[in-house]
């Protein structure tokens, strides 16, 4: 007996299309895409995304995070909805695809339903989480984390990026700042379709992730202060040199990374010193730690034997430190309701699948906290992300979006 809907697939070129649209704002100076959380490039492509929307009949909500929320009637208005989506703000030096095939995704599963004229039972809601990436305002997944009561909202809106501006103050100035209240909206499950940002599907020629999981992560930004002196008149043992206690506790990262392999990870990848005189010993150097493991134990462990080492580097070279935990979660196990139903999905569609532990932070993560939810990932070209040269094919973007369709569509029942 074939299921409902079993030949349902997306528009593969109406979903191309989009994300080849959307690519144009906020273009990187390599291919990619430069669209920042809250700067006036992710505010021209929330206008897109909203104007989309409505030409698919959507109702859009915002809240106080900025989060948006298209919503399509279900034939029970009274029931929860079926959330679909991710983010469209992207890193620096960020591709095409991370984040924006998840909201684009959902958005051509409630597109792919308006032309079938299908209806579901529970409503669908598209979402477009704000400031996933963290880059510019740390933390990453920061609107979801409000969302989901894990980030104070009044704490946030006091961040600020490199130049001194607050998030809050910035979400105000693009006019995106809703007036629904973080949180309060009942998800009868969530999904979120994204690029796989690692290897593995691509190198085993496989179409489809089911994510059981997703690992932990800690960011950590250190400071460390030494003193400011000539790097020329300066005898080397009178030196105070905060740009070479940076250099040896990124070192220690990566070892300590590596004593836990396969899984953990650890880099340093912001860095910043003061006053960056090439003629000065640098008295301040400021940078985050990312650490990462499927496992807490290893994630704690990490975080205290980095914690021992920069206290070691810092006696050694009479510079003081201090450490902020700027971002941290714990490892994630998904729903195994909504994990079946990708894994039925991808089956039924016919595209090879296999479980895999996420390597990246997602909106989903912190979501998997408050509904049951779970993700479906599609390859990446030679596993690139953060990174303008991020690539797929069409053919993954599609298949990914027929499997999130299949799951939506299932978990959202057909009535007629
Ligand atoms: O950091 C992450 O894993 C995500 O890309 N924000
Ligand atoms: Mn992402
Ligand atoms: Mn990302």
């Amino acid at each position: 007996m074939a299921a409902p809907g079993e030949n349902l697939r997306i528009n593969s070129d109406r979903l191309w299309d989009s994300l080849m649209e959307m690519a144009k704002i906020g273009p990187g100076i390599a291919g990619g895409n430069n669209r920042q959380t809250v700067t006036d490039e992710d505010g021209e492509g929330r206008h897109l995304f909203k104007r989309w929307c409505e030409e698919a009949g959507l109702e859009m909500g915002l809240d106080e995070m900025g989060t948006m929320f298209a919503r399509r009637e279900g034939a029970d208005p009274s029931l929860p909805p079926v959330y679909v989506g991710s983010h469209l703000d992207t890193q620096p030096t960020g591709g095409k695809y991370d984040g924006v095939l998840g909201v684009l995704g959902g958005l051509e599963v409630v597109r792919s339903l308006n032309d079938l004229g299908i209806k579901t039972r529970h409503p669908i809601v598209v979402t477009n989480w704000t400031n996933e990436e963290g880059s510019r305002f740390a933390p990453a997944m920061m609107a979801s984390g409000v969302f989901a009561g894990v980030l104070d909202q009044a704490d946030v809106y006091e961040h600020t990026d490199k130049a001194g501006k607050k998030f809050g103050e910035e979400l105000e100035r693009i006019g995106w700042n809703g007036t629904e209240k973080v949180g309060e909206r009942k998800i009868h499950a969530f999904f979120e379709l994204h690029i796989e940002q690692g290897p593995i599907l691509e190198d085993e020629d496989i179409d489809i992730g089911v994510v059981t999981h997703g690992q932990g992560l800690k960011w950590l930004q250190v400071t460390l202060t030494g003193k400011e002196a000539h790097t020329g008149s300066t005898p080397m043992p009178k030196r105070r040199n905060a740009g070479l206690g940076m250099a040896r506790v990124i070192e220690l990262v990566h070892e300590i990374a590596m004593d836990y392999q396969p899984d953990a990870v650890g880099a340093v990848g912001h860095m910043e010193v003061f006053p960056n005189s090439r003629n000065i010993i640098a008295g301040r150097a400021v940078f985050t730690i990312d650490i990462r493991s499927p496992e807490k134990e290893v994630l704690d462990a990490m975080d205290g034997r980095i914690r021992e080492g920069i206290d070691t580097i810092c006696e050694a070279l009479d510079i003081q430190y201090g450490i902020e935990q700027v971002g941290a979660f714990d490892p994630v196990t998904f729903d195994a309701g909504c994990v079946k139903a990708i894994r039925d999905a991808a089956e039924r569609l016919g595209y090879s699948h296999r479980n895999i532990v996420s390597g990246a932070g997602h909106d989903a993560c912190w979501i998997n906290r408050v509904a049951p939810t779970a993700m479906v990932m599609c390859p990446c070209v030679d596993g690139l992300s953060h990174n303008e040269a991020e690539e797929i094919t069409k053919e993954w973007a599609s298949a990914g979006a027929d499997v999130l369709f299949h799951a939506v569509v299932e978990t959202a029942g057909i009535v007629e």
